[in-house]
């Protein structure tokens, strides 16, 4: 570390330093921040430092494509794209960051010689925990698809000082730790304190007449906290479009501080910022019951108002337009109904602070929204207690009125006679006290409305949005969920990548429908074989890490059949879970019984307040502790529960999988995304035909699919005429000893109490219809045993799968969001 700006200013020439893309350049850019930014003598350099000093290097060379991308978007010669989401899950970006540049190697090369080692280096980062699952995680993909496809846009979110917990496990059960993910700092944000904006919260309103003799109305807060802007650069991948994700952190506004302090209450202003600040203080898990909720609320509309200041802002004084042309210039989706208190803060700043009269308004709202449902459960449709809603946002509730009136007697019209539908529609709702609706208030104020499967497109149609769907068809679609092949395949599997490239060139990289030129491949011996040694690899590369993490050794020639997710009854982990114990039987009570060795891999965190979700991992590790440990079992079966999954580990786990569980009772996943980066990967599903599994089998082909279950139709029908699960458990003799062994305590140390809720719940009350399932799913699991065994065929079908996987590209799902709902095209940035 001698000499750092000599060797700079000898090998690079001036100005390079930030922008160079070579070896020789990232060196000096490396060295440089050490030295300047990082401020440490080279005696204490840590790894972390040099993912710092690497970090703020990649991040001066986005700064090149992203502040002319800004500029030329800011002409609003383009319509732009803006994604509203409570959620972000972006993952670790230096690897991504490099790969979208094309400076993997260069970067590789330039801290070998500084004696680093790059995958270090970037196993240094902590990730962005900014998201529960799928919904947060879908609109990180669509972040890098549009940036990719030359799309404007902005992603608008909030900045959690602690993201989604840490989930440890401590005698197999969940323990949650804080998540101070930027406790080492965070190179990727840039901190803009002048883009800053003021948020209300509760208060009263007020009508006047303003001067021109006009009947107004005014919100007056009871407090107010200030929204500032942190922005991260997503760069597209081989283009020179580099977009902006926004999040917003909460402040406490100097002036009323300053109040505080003049009649001399100095600790009283303290106060108000350690309240203010507890706004954006945490992300809430989903599916934690009631808590919280009115913090809950003040996040949403916290981001949401910062977010359509920004626009407007941008729209009226940067871009001088009139605001009749707002839905001509921006697009803004709604991710699920999280931030749907937009349709009423668009309408209160059009109508209250800049006087557009209401009809106006309303037209101008409709067609600049578009409304994504993510959820058909009911317990997971929001809705806001009607006192904490007037408490808190006052004008707002008011506004709600009035669109309900003008909404409701268009309902009335168009269906006379029909009160029971009138109540059905309103925004206002009375299941169990009066609340607002607000999926409802999202359709209502949306000109398109799409789930994010077919299947789950037409459920919504046929259900919670029945009534909508019959006043306004037009306005539903569907698009299907997809994830970036960039990150869930290129970086997180190198090995399949560079096997793709040699094989059918890198078009895939964008054109995800290529891979469709692997399927010849799959009958090609010598393919076959590079294709068995490089899931060989990945499989060794999580053995590895479960070993490290959980202290379990794995033999990567066994089959890796895996489940990762959300923790969740519908999700039907502990179906995984009556399968295990079903092979554990079988080699207990046969002795002598040869099966396919297996191993079971589960992943995923429960809501802290879901009691049963973390009984589920209970069950899974108390099976784990008992099959891992049972040499009459271990030779045959393993079980890990790999601690804390999120996107970092999951890169190692997509590219390890043979065997996708996508096991939810039909009718209850949405899409799941994890299903497809499980298929890119070249894993087989076994799934019942839920979500995106239909379309996946759709496109791999029934014959590369394993299918069982009921369909949403015997679902429904089975519901209907009373489902009893004592019925299964009599007529199944296996499934009967399956229930025995865990009642009895043979995974709990002889405890009879510690799974008992989780067995009640399967034989009394299981609205999931696990055991309804049972029979079908472990017949399938011995066809994909038995095909197992037949190698050629099972890595045939792998390929096939790989190589069919082009539709659940998030490139396709963005064209198809730009082209039906937003109506944007590409814009060129010139460097
Ligand atoms: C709501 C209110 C209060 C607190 C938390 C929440 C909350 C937060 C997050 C409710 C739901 C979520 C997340 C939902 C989610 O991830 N849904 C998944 O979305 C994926 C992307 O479309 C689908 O693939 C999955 O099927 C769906 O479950």
């Amino acid at each position: 570390m001698t000499d750092v700006t000599d060797r700079q200013t000898q090998e690079i020439p001036t100005g390079l330093s930030r922008t160079g893309m070579t070896a020789n350049a990232l060196k000096a850019a490396i060295s440089d921040h050490l030295l300047y930014s990082i401020c440490r003598p080279a005696a204490v350099l840590t790894t972390q430092n040099y993912y710092t000093a690497l970090a703020l290097a990649v991040r001066d060379r986005l700064q090149g494509r992203w502040m002319p991308t800004t500029q030329t978007f800011l002409d609003l010669s383009k319509k732009v794209t803006c994604y509203l989401s409570a959620e972000f899950l972006m993952g670790p970006q230096l690897g991504n960051n490099l790969l979208n540049l094309g400076i993997e190697e260069s970067a590789r090369e330039a801290l070998a010689d500084l004696g680093q080692d790059l995958d270090a280096v970037l196993a240094c980062e902590e990730e962005p925990g900014l998201g529960n699952g799928g919904l947060g995680r879908l609109a990180a993909c669509y972040l890098d698809s549009l940036a990719t496809l030359q799309r404007p846009s902005i992603g608008y979110g909030i900045r959690y000082e602690f993201g989604i917990f840490d989930q440890e496990i401590h005698e197999g059960w969940q323990i949650e730790r804080t998540d101070n993910w930027l406790s080492s700092g965070n190179p990727w944000e840039v901190y803009k304190p002048d883009m800053n904006y003021s948020a209300g919260w509760a208060g009263h309103t007020e009508q006047y007449v303003d001067v021109a003799g006009h009947f107004r109305v005014r919100w007056v807060p009871g407090h107010v906290v200030k929204g500032v802007g942190y922005d991260t650069a997503v760069q597209g991948y081989g283009v020179p479009n580099c977009n902006t994700l926004t999040l917003w952190s909460a402040r406490a506004i100097e002036s009323f501080a300053l109040e505080a302090f003049n009649t001399g209450d100095y600790y009283k202003a303290v106060e108000q910022e350690v309240t203010a600040e507890t706004v954006t203080k945490v992300l809430y898990p989903n599916d934690e019951p009631e808590i919280g909720k009115r913090l809950r609320l003040a996040q949403q509309y916290f981001f949401v108002t910062c977010s359509l200041q920004d626009i407007l802002r941008i729209h009226l004084e940067v871009a001088g337009r009139p605001l009749r042309e707002l839905p001509d210039q921006w697009a803004v989706q709604l991710n699920d109904t999280h931030p749907s208190i937009a349709v009423a803060e668009l309408m209160r700043l059009l109508v209250d602070e800049h006087h557009v009269h209401w009809d106006e308004a309303w037209d101008i709202t409709v067609r600049t929204f578009g409304y994504t449902n993510h959820t058909l459960l009911p317990e997971a449709l929001e809705t806001w207690p009607l006192r904490l809603f007037d408490e808190s946002l006052p004008r707002h509730l008011e506004i709600i009125y009035e669109i309900n009136n003008h909404f409701l007697e268009q309902v009335r019209t168009r269906f006379p006679d029909d009160p029971d539908r009138v109540s059905r529609m309103s925004l206002i709702g009375e299941d169990g006290g009066k609340c607002v609706r607000m999926a409802h208030l999202a359709t209502v104020g949306s000109h398109r409305i799409n789930g994010v499967a077919a299947l789950h497109s037409e459920l919504l149609k046929a259900s919670v949005l029945k009534d909508f769907y019959e006043m306004w068809p037009d306005r539903f679609g569907n698009i299907t969920n997809g994830v970036t092949p960039r990150r869930f395949l290129a970086l997180s599997n190198p090995g399949l990548r560079d096997l793709f490239n040699e094989t059918i060139g890198d078009g895939w990289l964008t054109d995800l429908y290529k891979l469709r030129e692997l399927e010849p491949y799959a009958e090609d011996p010598e393919f076959l074989k590079r294709w068995r040694a490089v899931k060989r690899a990945n499989k060794s590369r999580l053995a590895e890490y479960v070993h490290t993490t959980t202290g379990i050794e794995l033999d990567p020639t066994w089959m890796y059949d895996i489940q990762v997710k959300r923790i969740h009854e519908y999700k039907r982990q502990h179906l995984n879970a009556l399968h295990i114990v079903t092979l554990y039987h079988r080699l207990k009570t046969q002795p002598g019984l040869v099966i396919p060795p297996r191993v079971f891999i589960f992943g995923g965190k429960a809501a802290p307040g879901y009691f049963m979700a973390k009984r589920i991992i209970k069950l899974i590790t108390a099976i784990g502790a008992t099959v891992n440990n049972d040499p009459d079992v271990n030779r045959f079966l393993r079980v890990v529960f790999l601690p804390n999954f999120n996107v970092k580990n999951a890169h190692l786990v997509y590219p390890a999988a043979n065997l996708s569980e996508q096991i939810s009772t039909a009718g209850k996943e949405a899409s799941g995304t994890g299903n497809m980066k499980f298929m890119m990967n070249g894993a087989l599903t076994v799934g019942t035909l839920d979500g995106a599994n239909v379309e996946i089998r759709e496109e791999a082909g029934a014959e590369n699919f394993f299918l069982f279950g009921l369909t949403v139709e015997e679902v429904e029908q089975l519901q209907a005429t009373g489902y009893r699960p004592a019925d299964y458990i009599e007529r199944n003799a296996e499934l009967t000893a399956v229930l025995q062994l865990i009642s009895d305590g043979t995974f709990t140390h002889g405890d009879t109490e510690i799974l008992r809720p989780v067995l009640d719940s399967l034989v009394f009350h299981d609205p999931f219809l696990a055991l309804a399932d049972y029979a079908s799913y472990i017949e399938c699991q011995d066809r994909i045993s038995r095909v197992w065994n037949d190698r050629d065929h099972w890595s045939k079908m792998s390929i096939l799968n790989a190589a069919r996987s082009g539709k659940f590209s998030s490139d396709r799902a963005i064209r198809e969001y730009c082209d039906e709902i937003w109506n944007v095209g590409p814009m060129g940035v010139n460097l």
